[in-house]
């Protein structure tokens, strides 16, 4: 036979480059679910079903259209449990010329792949994932030289590149570049919120949540109401509901948290383009689409571009730029351990509580609840940077190491010195009060700071701003925080930071 190809679980397109040129009648395609992958953290048992039951469609689909698939269904029992002893297995069967994959997304997995070629005695042709719009290559031109990354400018070369939201003398549509200022109203209930799109599970599906419930049942979250997109075909329905009922309020409503509403206005297409079911070009070129036929304002679909052409690129080239050595950073020299009601939700912090349940149930919580809930609180409390980032790699169903690290190590909790962000995002109760509904119903008084009943978020805030006074108090962009709290009285002061070495005492009761 001629060709080994290993399809991993999170590259689930028709256009992987590992296909390019492959000889449909000779190629062998691997697919495998196994034990290593299942748990090299503590995936959510939505994102096992999702990882799964798509890589099973997929597989399918292959075949359908004439592919040879060797596919290794998920059993505790196999005699292969990696992706190594997968493919050692398969080599010794099928004699092949050598083994072609595309690059995985984890650094974790590629250090064991770029050595594959040792033990196999064969030649292992790792190529480019092409699915992304900026190579390693041209990120790292980019970067070169530049002390501190900035997004924004990572953004625009990528609008000049692609030429999305571009005019054909080569300005930005509008005249501006980015509309956030547009993006930051409170949803009161009104407009009603369309909800994800819903897929009913099928056959394939419900056994795989038959399996992932026996199997890995320590693991966090609940399969109940599974109704992600498995396939390709359903990940674009997906698209399309995103495109005509959510698109129009999305920008709107980026910053907006709710008590009762999980998904707002968002997109809820990370884990379909995260697995390789949805592709980043045609998201962001049916955005574009919208706007042209005039059913989404400027100020929403340019959001919606940004967050895929800019955040999503920005954060995976800054992953391939700086790995392995990303993942150690600790700048602020964080060393408290994650409080246990992150995995539980047990906690009278109501925006906390919701957020963490909202993730349990359904594998997913939005921008704003991972940044400015879950996130600040850990950045505020001073959490590890490697305990927390674990939490985040573990509970949702989009999270891949080469997205998640970045954006909780650099962009949450400033671990790397400022070279992903420019500031951190640390703030009060205050900014929750204003973007939510949740301090109506919470157990803390977010107008109160220093009282035993006063939201833990407002005196964390000025312990964060006082302990991080080195770090911080010569960036311009803190300057305003440093002079608040110098100009407040040393009493009121005193009181604050008394009332959060309390908190931090006791977070586990908090
Ligand atoms: P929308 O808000 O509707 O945005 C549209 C798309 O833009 C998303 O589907 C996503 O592909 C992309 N996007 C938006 N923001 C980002 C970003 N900051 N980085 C990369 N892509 C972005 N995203 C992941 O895909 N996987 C993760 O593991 C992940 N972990 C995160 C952890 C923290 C602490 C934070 C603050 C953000 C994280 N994000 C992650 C980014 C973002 O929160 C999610 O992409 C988004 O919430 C997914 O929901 P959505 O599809 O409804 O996105
Ligand atoms: C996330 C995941 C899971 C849960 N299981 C598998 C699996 O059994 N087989 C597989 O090929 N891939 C799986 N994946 C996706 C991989 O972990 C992913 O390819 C790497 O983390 C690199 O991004």
């Amino acid at each position: 036979m001629a060709n080994l190809i290993l399809i991993l679980g999170d590259q689930l397109s028709t256009t992987l480059s590992a296909l390019e040129g492959a000889d449909q009648e000779n190629d062998l395609i691997v697919m495998a679910e196994v034990h290593e992958e299942a748990s090299y953290t503590n995936h959510h048992k939505k994102k096992l079903v999702l990882v799964f039951s798509a890589m099973r469609h997929f597989a399918q689909e292959l075949e359908k259209h004439g592919w040879r698939v060797q596919y290794q269904p998920y059993h505790p029992n196999n005699p292969a449990q990696s992706l190594q002893q997968v493919i050692a297995t398969a080599v010794q069967q099928h004699q092949p010329k050598r083994l072609i994959t595309t690059e995985c997304g984890e650094w974790r997995l590629h250090r064991q792949i770029s050595q594959w070629h040792k033990t196999l005695g064969i030649p292992v042709e790792i190529r480019p994932d092409t699915r992304f719009i900026c190579s390693h290559k041209e990120f790292a031109e980019w970067a070169d030289g530049k002390k501190q990354l900035r997004m924004e400018f990572f953004y625009r070369e990528m609008r000049k590149k692609t030429g999305l939201l571009m005019t054909p003398d080569g300005q930005p549509e509008g005249g501006h570049w980015n509309y956030d200022a547009d993006n930051r109203k409170k949803w009161t209930g009104k407009p009603p919120a369309p909800g994800p799109f819903r897929v009913e599970p099928d056959d394939i599906t419900q056994a795989v949540i038959k399996q992932v419930d026996e199997h890995f049942s320590e693991h966090f979250g609940t399969t109940d109401d599974f109704h992600f997109a498995v396939t390709a075909e359903q990940a674009q329905q997906a698209l399309e509901h995103f495109i005509d009922f959510a698109l129009p309020c999305f920008g709107d409503y980026q910053d907006a948290m709710s008590d009762t509403e999980d998904w707002l206005f968002h997109a809820i297409l990370s884990p379909y383009l995260n697995a390789g079911l949805l592709d980043p070009m045609d998201a962001c070129k049916a955005a574009v689409r919208s706007w042209h036929s005039g059913q989404a304002p400027l100020n929403a679909v340019e959001g919606f571009v940004r967050q895929i052409l800019g955040w999503r690129e920005f954060v995976r080239g800054i992953y391939w730029l700086l790995m392995p050595g990303y993942a150690q950073e600790n700048r602020l020299g964080n060393t408290r351990k994650l409080p246990w009601f992150y995995w539980t939700g047990d906690t009278k912090m109501r925006c906390m509580h919701k957020a963490i349940d909202a993730t349990y149930r359904n594998a997913y919580a939005h921008h704003i609840q991972r940044l400015m809930v879950t996130g600040n609180f850990a950045l505020l409390a001073g959490v590890k940077p490697e305990e927390i980032c674990d939490w985040y790699l573990a509970v949702y169903a989009d999270a891949y190491d080469w997205v998640e690290l970045p954006n909780v190590l650099g962009m949450v909790m400033h671990a790397d010195g400022g070279y992903l962000g420019s500031k951190p995002y640390a703030a009060s109760g205050k900014y929750i009060h204003r973007m939510s509904d949740h301090c109506a119903n919470c157990h803390y008084k977010v107008n109160k700071a220093t009282e035993d009943d006063a939201c833990p978020f407002n005196a964390l805030y000025w312990h964060f701003i006082d302990r991080h006074r080195d770090d911080f108090a010569n960036n311009h962009r803190m300057g305003m925080m440093y002079r608040n709290w110098d100009k407040q009285k040393p009493e009121r002061r005193e009181a604050l930071i008394k009332r959060a070495n309390w908190l931090l005492e006791h977070i586990e009761e908090l």
